[in-house]
């Protein structure tokens, strides 16, 4: 079984089950690629800093099916004994973390790959995000951050085109995020999940960010579930 078809029969699981977990559960149905690509190039002494949408992130790093599935279950066997949910829990032995705050984890990211540079330690912060967290200013103020003192962090954007239930083009005043990262100075590429280049790209800007050029991927993706919930999206004919 691939990674991908791995994530994806959990996921499915968790549809399955979704009135029995004691949280708010964000599946990642239809946004397998970047997760997957993270699985063949994240090293243990990377990072990878995450959102609500994570539990592909963690898979990724290596994470535990079970510990993840027991966290949903708000049990004491969980990856935070049951306490922190779907969207909140950590597990510092793989370096994973994540968090139910739209880009509450992007300077605890950047502060990581400042840590890994100036104490001359092996490894990349990978830093997750979705397209409504570059909405935040934090997100903006890192980018710079990154760029300025030439960081190892590599920004992944995973643009399913909506905030919630909010189409993109009702947020922001152009479209093109890309453009707008590269002005900060960060190398930047927007790729579509599909592309089959995705694994050497995150590989190449691994390597890159290592030896201080901080990147930026926007990879383009569809969310196949309800933004919360195992309903299928509203736009998909499912119910608000
Ligand atoms: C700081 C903050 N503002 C608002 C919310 C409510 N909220 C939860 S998820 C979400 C949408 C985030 O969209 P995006 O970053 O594109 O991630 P996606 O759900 O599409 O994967 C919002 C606004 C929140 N959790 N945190
Ligand atoms: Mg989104």
């Amino acid at each position: 079984m691939t990674f991908r078809e791995r994530l994806r029969a959990f996921e499915l699981r968790c549809q399955a089950h979704m009135s029995e977990f004691r949280c708010p559960v964000h599946l990642c149905l239809g946004q397998e690629a970047v997760p997957a690509a993270l699985n063949e190039v994240l090293r243990p002494e990377d990072w990878l800093f995450s959102t609500h949408r994570n539990h592909g992130h963690y898979l990724a790093k290596g994470g535990s099916e079970q510990k993840l599935w027991d966290e949903l279950m708000g049990l004491e066997t969980g990856v935070n004994g049951g306490w922190a949910g779907s969207q909140c829990y950590s597990d510092p032995s793989i370096n994973f973390h994540a968090t139910a705050m739209v880009g509450g984890l992007i300077g605890v990211a950047v502060g990581t790959a400042l840590a890994l540079k100036r104490q001359k330690r092996a490894g990349v912060a990978f830093c997750c995000i979705g397209d409504g967290a570059t909405e935040q200013g934090v997100f903006w103020e890192s980018l710079n951050a990154a760029a300025l003192w030439r960081l190892p962090i590599v920004f992944v954007c995973e643009n399913n085109g909506y905030s919630v239930h909010a189409p993109i083009h009702e947020r922001q005043s152009s479209p093109f995020i890309v453009e707008r990262v590269e002005s900060f100075g960060v190398r930047a590429a927007r790729f579509d999940s599909g592309d089959d280049h995705l694994v050497n790209v995150m590989q190449d800007e691994l390597l890159r960010a290592s030896s201080g050029a901080p990147s930026f991927i926007e990879v383009a993706c569809e969310r196949e579930c309800n933004h919360v919930g195992n309903m299928p999206d509203f736009r998909h004919g499912g119910e608000l």
